[in-house]
């Protein structure tokens, strides 16, 4: 305890006294000495770097064997993966693979792993890609928990559960309706519902229809995923969705504390313009963009599960789905306008306040659910849309327009009363009051632009540290950044992303940026930061013969002494074991034709033990962590000689971990 808190003073002290250093001493001989190190001031000065730069240095540099105060999970883009970063050093720790095949991690290799990947593919095809946008961790009374982590493809309109024991994904879900999805995922304040909005509406099913029939046949969509925590499963049969207006429903976020048992979500293309620039029609761009106002959608998810439960649902596609007329004339749906397509809404912290913001107009709007809920409640709506869907007056939700700048899309929060919103156009993350009895507190004038900082370039979302939870600690804010233009060497016309970390601990002073990371791997769009000792993974699995897949006791699992081999005519089961620095058996015969099932379990109980499985020809790479049992399966329809390897450097004697796959003709 005295000495990390010694070394904290110690840390603290150095950087102000090397500020100070620099500030005082223009000219200088000799400044800090560090054994080994040499001079920090000629450092800094041969590389051109000022006492700001060497301020961002300190604070994002992590020691050798430190570990970082956060954990940022961040949508890997149409890589279809998820990427696990530590704040504040910007390192990598992971790349989860999800949508897409991924061989380090054996993603997509090994029967179990197929299987989930197949599962979210629409029968007869494999999709082997898919676009993720928001990631969602799971949530105790609206409070990061650390267990489980959900999120969206876009591209095919599925949604993926990724179990944080052990960072693998579990489950994919695809949308039985939709083509496409946006508005997900997001969770409840104790993750009962997993929420995926869809984006571009289309007749449901698949079906063809004409774009004539646009506002008969096209439909937009919310589905509510029922979540089983303890069987850490999405459960489809008790998951429902919502018929909507064909317009398209954009981001949504769960309501919490006093609106907990509220959604809200997007929309643009209320004009429901359907294209057509190659026959003389407005192009979408400004087809949709020709009406001032668009549509919230506020939707009261407990009235709804309440219609589900006593059967108002009708089956389409083999999924429960409440009809619109339904929802319109029970309560479930009522529109608020908002200012001209709108992208993201953001419930704050209070759960009261809901901040929607988007590209066409340079203001936040500020929803206050207290008085959404009277006016629903009073049914002082001004008309219906076409749809029958009750429509609330502006002017009786709103409790403030904050002009911030051009382009702003989404926000999130921190403890000290602020608010932050990132410009698109602008490139500029802007700092701002909230209102109410949340703000108030820290004495501050509502509703008020503070600050901006500067980002590099064109950011999309942004992230603060648990900023939007219920409990949000503020201090480092990522903008996800569009372009990066110049800011890395080099790497040819497709550029990377660029995640910029903001230092937004002080409430009186200046946001600083500290750091940028390049992203080569897709194009990010959400991401969320949790406290790192809020998760609790596994180090090794908890016993030998595991099943990720299950986890849970894997009947095939082996311990070593157990290997064997049995035929029973054309079919050839395995069980195979995997300890440094050998596979056993070593020999595997087989005729061509044969059926070969193959049970590999890693017997080692070490942190980081970890052999892999690569096996030529037949498309196999296993990752087998510390008790891990994967299964393969295939046939072996080519004579030959195939040598598997262990494909992770795991010993010594590691390229001797072979073996032979003999297959005689
Ligand atoms: Cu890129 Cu949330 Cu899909 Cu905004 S979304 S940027
Ligand atoms: Cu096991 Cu290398």
């Amino acid at each position: 305890m005295f000495k990390s808190n010694f070394s904290k003073l110690a840390l603290a002290a150095g950087a102000v006294g090397l500020l100070l250093f620099f500030l005082t001493c223009g000219e200088r001989k000799g400044g800090v000495q560090v054994s080994g190190g040499g001079d920090l001031a000629a450092i800094a000065e041969a590389r051109g770097l000022t006492p700001a730069d060497l301020v961002a240095a300190a604070k994002t540099y992590m020691p050798t064997g430190r570990h970082d105060e956060y954990y940022l999970f961040g949508s890997g883009g149409h890589s279809g993966q998820v990427l696990v970063i530590g704040v504040p050093s910007m390192r990598l720790l992971k790349v989860i693979g999800v949508f897409t095949p991924e061989p380090w991690q054996g993603w997509g290799y090994s029967n179990e792993t197929r299987e989930v990947l197949k599962a979210g593919s629409p029968a007869g095809k494999e999709l082997n890609w898919g676009d993720t946008h928001h990631p969602a961790l799971s949530e105790t009374n609206g409070d990061y928990d650390g267990q489980f982590l959900f999120i969206n493809d876009k591209a095919n309109a599925r949604v993926a559960v990724i179990d944080l024991r052990d960072f693998e994904t579990k489950q994919i879900i695809k949308n039985p309706l939709s083509m496409s999805d946006h508005g997900g995922t997001f969770v409840t304040p104790n993750t009962d519902w997993v929420i995926e909005g869809g984006q571009y509406a289309m007749p449901w099913s698949g079906e063809y229809a004409p774009l004539d029939q646009y506002k008969e046949k096209y439909r937009g969509m919310v589905t509510f995923w029922k979540f089983d925590r303890a069987k850490g499963r999405i459960l489809p049969e008790q998951s429902f969705a919502l018929e909507l207006p064909p317009y398209w429903q954009d981001l949504s976020d769960a309501g919490k504390l006093v609106s907990d048992g509220w959604i809200f979500m997007n929309s643009f293309n209320t004009e429901m313009a359907t294209g057509g620039i190659e026959e003389g029609n407005p192009p979408f761009e400004a087809g949709a963009s020709q009406r001032d106002m668009d549509y919230l959608h506020v939707i009261n998810l407990n009235k709804a599960a309440e219609l589900f439960r006593a059967g108002k649902t009708t089956k389409i596609n083999g999924f429960n789905v409440l009809p619109l007329s339904v929802s319109a004339a029970e309560g479930v749906l009522t529109f608020i306008p908002e200012p001209k397509s709108p992208h993201g809404v953001d419930v704050a912290p209070d759960g009261n306040y809901l901040v929607i913001s988007g590209k066409l107009d340079p203001h936040a709007t500020v929803y206050n659910f207290t008085k959404i809920k009277a006016a629903i409640g009073s049914g002082n709506f001004s008309g219906k849309d076409e749809f029958g869907v009750p429509i609330l007056n502006f002017d009786d939700v709103v409790d403030a327009q904050i002009e911030l700048g051009l382009g702003p899309l989404h926000t999130q929060f921190d403890p000290n009363g602020y608010a932050y919103t990132s410009l698109f156009l602008e490139s500029a993350i802007a700092r701002w009051t909230m209102g109410g009895d949340w703000t108030q507190k820290h004495g501050k004038e509502p509703w008020t632009l503070v600050d901006k900082v500067s980002v590099h370039y064109n950011v999309g979302h942004i992230c603060t540290a648990e900023g939007d939870n219920v409990n949000p600690d503020g201090k480092y804010l990522v903008s996800l950044n569009k372009w990066a233009v110049d800011r890395f060497g080099n790497v040819g016309p497709l550029l990377p992303q660029n995640f910029q970390l903001i230092d937004v601990s002080d409430p009186r002073g200046a946001m600083q940026l500290l750091y940028d990371m390049p992203i080569g791997v897709g194009e990010p769009h959400y991401a969320q930061m949790i406290k790192a000792d809020k998760i609790n993974s596994w180090e090794v699995y908890p016993e030998v013969g595991w099943n990720p897949g299950t986890q849970s006791k894997d009947p095939n699992g082996i311990m070593p002494g157990q290997e064997k081999v049995e035929r029973n005519g054309k079919k050839v089961e395995i069980w195979m074991s995997a300890m440094r620095s050998h596979y056993n058996p070593e020999r595997v015969q087989v005729n061509k034709g044969d059926h070969v099932i193959w049970h590999i379990t890693n017997g080692e109980r070490a942190k980081d033990a970890t052999h892999g499985f690569g096996l030529p020809y037949y498309n196999v790479n296993l990752s087998l962590e510390p008790g891990e049992t994967q299964t393969i399966e295939f046939v072996a329809d080519q004579a030959g000689v195939y040598p598997f390897y262990c494909t992770e450097f795991c010993s010594a004697l590691h390229l001797e971990m072979t073996g032979y796959l003999l297959v005689k003709p």
